[in-house]
């Protein structure tokens, strides 16, 4: 199997050269090596260019111009080797924390597992050198990434994981939302919703003894609440859910529309079409915003309230009234009801269809 191992850095002059080397050591022959800079300040990427010559055509370098954080890293890697031919890809960190000895045991696990996961959590496997607060915080923050998206797999933050490149295509990388530490558990866990086989070998995992941490009470905060978005974007949602969902919306607008409307023109005595127009224009107001937190929250989990999505769903709802106003009169035309409500009914459904197939694959279709 060709693999290609992915290793993002950013500062590790003291850690790179004497990592690549031994990392060397322990991949087959046939195995290469990427690693991606984001233009560490240290001098990492000359470091790895120097190595370069000893290693023909098995040691690459992708030199990215800022800081972008590990996500952007790794799916800039995946995109690399996708053209390149590769059957397996393995992620590991630069610092010694993830023991290249591990890899052989990994790559036999890969021709019967789609993902293999180096995992701290389960027998046999643990940290070394780490204070008692921060293995409770790994640990409180492993099981509550477990609890929240209901998935067995022990080891969800750890970044030590082998992937079949079948596995990469299972989980379309495109949709991965997380940009910095939530990223292990984004990939995790939509290979498990995506029906991958996973495998967890135990490792040991050593504290880096060279250069810094780039984990902080900002960046572990920031990964806690990812874990909802994620669990949000991930959860596979049918059409039909969305279709209930948004119709429900629709129903709650129309009430607050009768309502206005009610203590606006009969308690208030105001003019019917100024009032009307307010009416739409709250209701579909709160349509948008319901649609946008609720009835797509998965393609949206990401995206911000926006003026200009506001202006499109009130165009789609606007086309939504013309479309019911046609079908309307085009099925009193042609047909003899007792009650013309019932050709007005038919004109809702059409125009809330148009509406939902404008919302659903333009508005709120996310990226
Ligand atoms: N390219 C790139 N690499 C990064 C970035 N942030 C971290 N890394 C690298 O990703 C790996 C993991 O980062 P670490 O700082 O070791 O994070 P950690 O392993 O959670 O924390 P420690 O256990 O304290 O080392 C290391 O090889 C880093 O150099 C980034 O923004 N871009
Ligand atoms: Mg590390």
């Amino acid at each position: 199997m060709n693999m290609l191992a992915a290793i993002p850095t950013y500062n590790e002059a003291l850690n790179i050269d004497a990592f690549i080397k031994t990392l060397f050591e322990h991949i087959p022959q046939n195995a290469e090596i990427l690693v991606i800079d984001d233009n560490s300040p240290d001098g990492t990427a000359a470091l790895v260019e120097k190595l370069i010559p000893s290693y023909p055509a098995r040691l690459h370098i992708l030199n990215r111009p800022e800081k972008q954080g590990l996500a952007a890293a790794y799916l800039a890697a995946f995109n690399w080797g996708f053209n390149r031919d590769y059957d397996v890809f393995l992620e590991m960190d630069a610092d010694f924390s993830h023991k290249p000895e591990y890899i052989p045991k990994m790559l036999k696990e890969i021709s019967a597992y789609d993902v293999v996961i180096g995992s701290r959590n389960i027998k046999g496997g643990g940290v070394e050198g780490w204070s008692v607060i921060r293995n409770m915080i790994s640990k409180g923050g492993s099981l509550y990434s477990r609890m929240v998206l209901g998935c067995p797999i022990k080891d969800l933050t750890g970044g030590f994981n082998m992937w079949h490149k079948t596995a990469l295509e299972k989980i379309c990388l495109q949709n991965i939302i997380s940009r910095g530490y939530s990223f292990q558990v984004e990939m995790k866990y939509r290979s498990f919703c995506a029906g991958c086989s996973i495998k967890e070998i135990p490792i040991i995992f050593p504290d880096r003894k060279y250069g810094k941490s780039k984990m902080s009470k900002g960046i572990f905060m920031e990964a806690l609440i990812n874990i909802w978005k994620i669990k949000k974007a991930v959860g596979r949602e049918s059409g039909i859910d969305q279709f209930v969902k948004f119709a429900i919306t629709g129903g709650l607008g129309t009430v607050t529309n009768l309502a206005i409307f009610f203590v606006c023109v009969d308690k208030l005595s105001l003019s019917e079409i100024p009032v009307s127009i307010i009416c739409f224009l709250i209701a579909g107001t709160q349509n948008y915003i319901i649609n946008h937190k609720w009835s797509f929250v998965q393609n949206m989990a990401y995206k911000k309230l926006s003026i200009k999505t506001w202006a499109m769903f009130i165009g789609a709802s606007l086309l939504g009234l013309a479309v019911n106003i046609i079908v309307l009169k085009i099925v009193l035309s042609h047909f003899i009801f007792p009650f013309k409500f019932i050709a007005q009914g038919c004109g809702i459904l059409a125009g809330m269809a148009i509406n939902f197939i404008v919302s659903k694959l333009v508005i709120f279709r996310g990226k």
